[in-house]
């Protein structure tokens, strides 16, 4: 599999440099000290094994676990130990770390006499996600002498949404078939899920849902004995890497399985009918997660109904799962799809916001809400939801896109973590200044038991996983980036490559870096301008199509005419949206003056002659971002190019054919734009470049 993507980050490439040489081919001993009798010993098992495979792979040499009492031959072991298990490792460790981590973090220190490397942790999870690390300092070609290292992951929940339907479709899916399902049945070959898990682990993911949020007639019979023993199967094959698995479910399930007359959340044979459906349920998979629901949304069910809210539909579900630990987890996707254009003060943006937050308070400790990003739907660009933060006494996670519906279907390239880095950062000023995205998202600012992030997936049956061979960074970005919001950007890019790619070319490792940099940008600027959003074909959501939307009831309007082109959400004379953000936001946002230009046309309407801040006009915005955008996806594919012969060819040549069709693409997206807006307002381009 090494020259098809198939084994992603984790090729565990043969390492040349003069310290592994000199030093670190002796590492080829894994010693486990004091492995749990329980389902922990499974995950340290993975953590050592994985070890001995890493080690082999960069090595080129044998690898072994060997047991405790064994004495290595070698000096330079790698051990593995659970804090409390054994004194003469506990005594390597003061105290004061020893209470510092926690149940997933680690600590990894080398002994400076004998060059052993210990990975100590309390839990089993924490020694897996040692072991990666370990692993990727390895791989990454950084030095392991001196090891000091104490990390906890900073969001608790780490989760991936599959959004995978029963007959092996993906909805929104870009990269083949589901790894899961196929003709309404689980697989029956499970390799390729164990494979996953491992990659999951690796980033240190800890949750997923394996199936559509959109739940239909087959998939509703996940929760029944039908399908039980193949769920279970699945979550052992992920609990050996220390990922739990959760399931969406259809709020529907006891009518649509034509059981019961209703669904009503307060009509008490249906809470005994979920009640009896969650018990078998846990003693199929006694450390299930709980269930992901997408209700009154899209047409889904929900207690809308029956004349109950979201906290009555949740509390139902959660009352169920509650004696069994497990959560539901509730998404916040709520909005009118049926909108008219001439009422101005419905606004989709202000939705999931107006649904919600009066519910603040009413809704069960095992109930988590999930909140997209931004508050219409994962646009390349948009504002941050105002709802995160904004429910002190509720349970939320931040919900993001790995896959690249909305940003180039992973055809084009588009690195998603500088993206996701703003949404983090993104000041609230809930609790005054400093309350960001990623406080709210952990969980730290209103002191949430239950927090973290969720994202949907981007990986499929393709043979490298993602379709195109550079959106895997998208994935190991998310794992890595939620698991320490405080990486930058271009660290977490420069780790992906030299892990997939190895340390051998300093330029292929410059070079791709700042093609994975600079590709959101680049992408925002040849598809929709200025934060205005969509712009694309119906349904799915694929080209440019600039008025794809705009006569359709979705409410994604971006009401060009021949004047002037952008929403009016202000509080002065629009549909009052911006009155949802707190603090200075609020007023940022509310003046043309202040508003930041990527997020002009989200928040106000304005003529095309209207002078941004860089101190262009509209007009002339999008007729050079439009025209520097194609130019800039031509140069990558020529980038690209000159990089041939530093990576194994069938790598190559699989991007290669990507960023061909990106580059002729963004043309096709420049001339759409730059003709529309050209004829619509009769405005020529300053330098008089070729408008179709
Ligand atoms: O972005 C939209 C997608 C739908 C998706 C929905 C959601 C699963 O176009 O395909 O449905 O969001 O998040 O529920």
């Amino acid at each position: 599999h090494g020259e098809d993507g198939y084994l992603a980050w984790l090729p565990y490439r043969r390492q040349e440099t003069a310290e592994w040489l000199k030093r670190y081919k002796a590492y080829r001993q894994i010693v486990v000290a004091g492995a749990p009798e329980d389902g922990g010993a499974a995950v340290i098992h993975s953590a050592a094994a994985e070890l001995a495979r890493g080690l082999e792979g960069m090595s080129g040499l044998s690898a072994a676990v060997v047991n405790a009492g064994e004495v290595p031959d070698s000096e330079a072991y790698i051990q593995l130990a659970l804090f409390g298990s054994n004194p003469e490792i506990d005594g390597l460790f003061p105290e004061a770390v020893i209470t510092e981590i926690g149940a997933e973090g680690f600590a990894i220190q080398t002994d400076a006499h004998t060059g052993r490397i210990v990975i100590a942790a309390a839990a089993p999870a924490g020694l897996l996600y040692g072991a990666f690390h370990l692993l990727r300092l390895f791989g990454t070609g950084q030095s392991v002498n001196g090891l000091n290292i104490r990390e906890n992951p900073v969001n608790p929940l780490r989760m991936i949404n599959h959004w995978d339907n029963m007959d092996g479709s993906i909805e929104r899916g870009y990269a083949g078939k589901s790894i899961f399902f196929e003709n309404n049945r689980f697989k029956a070959d499970k390799e390729r899920i164990r494979d996953y898990a491992r990659l999951l682990a690796s980033v240190g993911i800890n949750a997923v849902s394996i199936n559509n949020v959109n739940v239909h007639k087959q998939e509703t019979l996940l929760i029944t004995d039908e399908f039980l023993p193949d769920v279970a199967e699945v979550a052992a094959i992920f609990r050996d890497f220390a990922v739990k698995l959760f399931l969406s479910v259809n709020y529907a399930a006891p009518l649509e399985m034509g059981e019961l007359p209703t669904a009503d959340p307060l009509d008490p044979a249906v809470q005994e009918w979920w009640q009896h459906r969650i018990k078998d349920v846990y003693s199929a998979i006694p450390d299930f997660g709980g269930y992901v629901v997408k209700a009154d949304s899209e047409n889904r069910p929900g207690p809308f109904t029956y004349g109950r809210d979201h906290a009555d539909g949740a509390n139902m579900l959660a009352e169920a799962l509650d004696p069994f630990g497990g959560i539901v987890i509730w998404r916040c996707f709520v909005y009118n799809c049926k909108q008219d254009w001439r009422d101005r003060k419905t606004d989709r943006a202000k939705a999931a916001y107006d649904h919600f937050k009066p519910l603040d308070g009413r809704f069960k400790d095992n109930v988590v809400l999930q909140v997209k990003n931004g508050p219409i739907d994962f646009q390349v660009r948009e504002p941050i939801s105002p709802l995160l933060g904004a429910m002190p006494s509720t349970h939320q996670v931040l919900e993001l896109q790995i896959t690249q519906e909305y940003t180039g279907q992973q055809r084009h390239l588009c690195y998603l973590v500088p993206q996701w880095k703003e949404i983090l950062d993104f000041d609230t000023y809930l609790k005054g200044e400093g309350s960001t995205v990623k406080r709210i998202a952990s969980g730290e600012l209103h002191g949430s038991r239950l927090a973290g992030i969720a994202a949907v997936s981007n990986i499929g049956d393709d043979t490298n996983w993602t379709g195109h061979l550079l959106a895997q960074a998208n994935l190991y970005g998310y794992g890595r980036l939620i698991w320490n919001p405080g990486l930058t950007s271009p660290e977490i890019a420069e780790e992906w490559i030299r892990l997939t790619f190895g340390n051998g070319s300093e330029q292929l490792i410059r070079t791709v870096q700042q093609m994975l940099l600079d590709s959101w940008g680049i992408y925002e600027s040849y598809t929709a301008p200025l934060g205005v959003g969509f712009m694309v074909n119906p349904d799915h959501h694929y080209g440019p199509n600039v008025e794809g939307y705009e006569y359709s009831m979705w409410g994604t309007y971006h009401f060009a005419d021949w004047q002037g082109i952008g929403v009016d959400r202000t509080k002065a004379t629009g549909t009052g949206y911006t009155g949802q953000y707190a603090g200075s936001n609020c007023e940022r946002y509310e003046s043309l003056e202040t508003c930041p230009d990527e997020l002009l046309l989200f928040f106000h309407h304005v003529p095309y002659t209207h002078k941004l801040h860089s101190g262009k006009t509209v007009i002339q915005h999008i007729y050079d971002t439009h025209f520097e955008g194609a130019e800039q996806a031509e140069r990558f594919a020529a980038e690209w190019e000159a990089l041939a012969g530093s990576i194994e060819e069938g790598l190559h040549q699989q991007v290669a054919e990507r960023l061909a069709e990106q580059a002729e693409h963004a043309k096709e997206w420049r001339d759409r734009i730059n003709t529309y807006f050209y004829r619509r307002c009769g405005i020529a381009d300053e330098q008089g470049r070729t408008i179709y």
